[in-house]
């Protein structure tokens, strides 16, 4: 009996001995253990159908444009998701528009976390997802199981979800998104109450009227020419940022059909990391691009300084796409 006794002391004060072990170093270790914990983020999706202007009255459309859209939330692009690796998402797709919609999220992987399934109107759906994989990715609507999801990506039913790596250096970030319109309108002077609205037929010929550049064609172009000017927005946005300053800028493809043949105008694309080549005795050499390629469906990560202040032109090198729409323009400022 006296030896069970002595063996119960003795394992009783075994475990005090870990349990103080563990409790002493509990309060950092749990410090450093929240930091890096999963959040659990809650996602709102509302899809919808509308109508927005896509084209300001410029010189190349008299009027602009009011199109017949399909968005998330109401813009195009639909909201930019940004996440840390190893966050839970808890995404909730609700439709209030007239016509079935669906999710298709490139981040998740597997079908239970990737996919919505069809989502009827008035009704809504709600899953979740895990952000394993850092990166940048595009969300889209995927119509009725894959039927009309031309239509619903070309009207606007897209967006991105950035699932950001534990070892990104801090840096002013940016999002440009671009997309094709197949419009059934073709605008001329005069015909302001029309209202543009997809054509299958172009899209399946692929000629694409415009190309948006986060929800507007020439949203961030104001004017091309020096002697004979080309008005294209008298109220163009700029981006602005000073030289030197590091600068990340996520830019998605939405498609639905072409490449972007992205450029700095006046600047020059370190490679993807991914890509990055250290060669001997340089320890951070990049290696240098001119165009980045992104394909329709896709988004990409430019992550860069500006050596020189002045003025800097994002584009599509596909030159046809400044005519419709594509572009914006960075101010870089001494610091
Ligand atoms: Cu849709």
């Amino acid at each position: 009996m006296e030896g069970i006794v002595k063996g119960w002391i003795i394992s009783i004060i075994a475990v005090a001995v870990i349990l103080s072990a563990l409790l002493s170093i509990s309060p950092s270790f749990s410090t450093t253990k929240e930091s890096n914990e999963p959040r659990i983020k809650e996602i709102l999706l509302i899809a919808n159908e509308g109508v927005q202007r896509i084209v300001p009255d410029n010189n190349l459309y008299p009027e602009g444009l009011i199109y017949n859209t399909m968005t998330f939330n109401g813009t195009i692009p639909g909201p930019l998701i940004s996440v840390n690796q190893g966050d839970i998402l808890k995404i909730t797709l609700r439709n209030e528009g007239k016509i079935i919609h669906s999710l298709n999220l490139h981040a998740g992987f597997g079908p239970t976390q990737a996919l919505s399934g069809v989502v009827q109107p008035g009704e809504s759906k709600t899953w979740t997802m895990k952000a394993d994989y850092p990166g940048v990715f595009l969300y889209h609507c995927d119509g009725d199981n894959l039927n009309g999801i031309w239509e619903h990506i070309a009207t606007g039913m897209y967006g991105g979800i950035i699932v950001h790596s534990p070892q990104e250096k801090p840096a002013k970030e940016f999002f440009v998104f671009f997309s094709e319109v197949y419009t059934s309108f073709d605008s001329q002077p005069g015909i302001e109450s029309q209202i543009g609205s997809f054509d299958f037929e172009k899209f399946i010929d692929n000629r694409p009227d415009l190309i948006l550049t986060n929800g507007m064609a020439f949203r961030y172009i104001p004017v091309i020419g020096t002697q004979a000017k080309v008005m294209l927005n008298s109220s163009a946005e700029t981006f602005h940022v000073k030289t030197d300053e590091l600068t990340r800028w996520y830019i998605f493809n939405a498609g639905p059909r072409n490449d972007l043949a992205f450029n700095f105008g006046a600047g020059m694309i370190p490679a993807d990391n991914s890509e990055k080549i250290i060669e001997e005795g340089e320890k951070d050499a990049y290696r240098y691009d001119e165009i980045r390629d992104i394909p329709p469906g896709s988004g990409t990560v430019i992550e860069m300084t500006f050596p020189e202040k002045g003025t800097y032109f994002g584009n599509d090198h596909d030159i046809g796409s400044l005519l419709k729409g594509a572009g914006f323009v960075v101010i870089v400022d001494d610091k």
